[in-house]
């Protein structure tokens, strides 16, 4: 069945460092190969050896409409033609810049970068120089990308692969990255309270996607706002996996809370390689050359990654049903799933929000990090597997959130619910 998949694995082990470009596809939580994917079209996943799946990733959020969309590959196809880089300014920039302000409460400028991992490297950074403080309170669990200051406590491929403390991360830049269990606002309280006038920011997944999906509690972003209007602390919204899919302005439309700066990722380039932050002018103002927080990219606005992301975002603008055919879709696969798991007689949780969702096999609510960590991660390893072998792709770790595309059809939501009912069989 994945004949081709193990010899590519293999092959790949001996030139790129453990077979992968990024942890958390190499399968090592839940053992076996990875699949190499060949094509994808829709809702569907093709692999090397021709084995077709229901796709459950999206690349982690940005196929919101499903692989391979039309107008999005045109699009690309036509800008590819005038040329695939620049590093000089285009009209088409200005063109994203604006939608995206058009579609984003609370902000009034924009600054292209190449992936979520810069994006939020740079809120903080500009956090910083705006503030004239060093440290960063996170959540633990929560996955800002791989710049050093973030990956303390972090959530996804750090998480997945268990890694306590990240050699080459300087013990001074840990330092400054403060921690707290997600959805707990006293020991938040408490950080700011023992480091008074040092914290510059507070950064926070919204709906934290990286340690599988976890909703705010309610009160929990709003006193997040509170407390960094009281303190002087700038608020960021880590929007890389919410951004324009829990509604066209993201959580912060969904929520209705202010953040003062907000990072975007893939979804912005329509799965091509971008990210952005942004934020009021006030602040924005200070990134160079307007002003003296450096920032900086060859490829940063890159035609080809620009016309895909326009492309994207005007039809979800335009077409603002299809947030709520997102939620019905999920709704259904959720209640499916979880008659299904009731009747296997096991002990489940599953979260889920607009089109963003996950599977923790557990009693307790899942609400934290220590809360995800204590379910039973061995069942859904041969869940994992069981759903693969009948043709359906979901992430490859407890750790990570479920994406919903709009191409999936009720058959495919059908076809998804009888395998697990099957798979649930098989691995009892
Ligand atoms: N860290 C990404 C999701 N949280 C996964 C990256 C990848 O393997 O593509």
């Amino acid at each position: 069945m994945y004949t081709k998949s193990k010899a590519l694995f293999e092959q790949a082990g001996k030139v790129i460092p453990g077979g992968v470009n990024s942890p958390v596809r190499a399968f090592r939580s839940v053992g076996g190969t990875p699949v190499f994917m060949q094509h994808a079209k829709g809702a569907y996943l093709y692999d090397e050896d021709g084995n077709r799946y229901i796709d459950y990733i999206n690349s982690w959020g940005p196929m919101i409409l499903g692989h391979a969309y039309e107008p999005v590959v045109k699009a690309i196809q036509e800008y590819a033609t005038y040329s695939t880089s620049f590093g000089a300014p285009t009209k088409l920039e200005v063109e994203v810049a604006e939608l995206i302000v058009s579609m984003v409460p609370n902000i009034d400028m924009v600054r292209m970068v190449n992936s979520g991992t810069e994006a939020c490297m740079s809120a903080l950074r500009l956090a910083r120089g705006f503030t004239g403080r060093n440290k960063v309170i996170k959540f633990e669990g929560n996955y800002h990308g791989h710049a050093d200051s973030f990956l303390v406590s972090a959530g996804s491929g750090v998480a997945t692969l268990g890694i306590q403390a990240v050699p080459g991360v300087t013990a001074a830049v840990a330092d400054d990255t403060l921690s707290a269990p997600y959805n707990n606002l006293p020991a938040v309280e408490q950080l700011i309270a023992e480091h008074p006038d040092q914290i510059a920011a507070i950064i926070v997944e919204p709906v934290a996607g990286n340690m599988g999906c976890i909703l705010p509690q309610p009160g929990f972003l709003e006193g997040l706002r509170t407390l960094c209007d009281t303190h002087g602390i700038l608020f960021i919204m880590d929007e890389v996996m919410t951004g324009f899919r829990l509604a066209r302005g993201g959580a912060q439309e969904l929520f209705g809370i202010r953040a003062d700066l907000v990072t975007f990722g893939k979804i912005i380039g329509g799965g091509m390689p971008v990210g952005a932050f942004a934020g009021r002018r006030e602040i924005m103002e200070h990134i160079a050359p307007a002003g003296k927080v450096y920032q900086a990219g060859t490829l940063s606005g890159n035609p080809v990654a620009m016309i895909a992301g326009y492309t994207l975002l005007k039809t979800l603008q335009e077409h603002p049903a299809i947030y709520t055919q997102l939620e019905e879709k999920t709704n259904r696969l959720v209640a499916g799933l979880r008659e299904t798991f009731g009747a296997a007689g096991i002990v489940y949780q599953v979260n889920h929000i607009g089109s963003m969702m996950s599977v923790h096999f557990a009693e307790y609510p899942i609400i934290d990090f220590t809360a995800a960590s204590g379910a039973n991660n061995e069942l859904f390893k041969r869940f994992f597997h069981a759903m693969l072998e009948r043709g359906v792709y979901l992430p490859p770790s407890a750790f990570e959130s479920w994406f919903v595309c709009q191409a999936l059809t009720q058959e495919d939501i059908e076809f998804t619910i009888n395998a697990a009912r099957s798979a649930m069989q098989a691995i009892k």
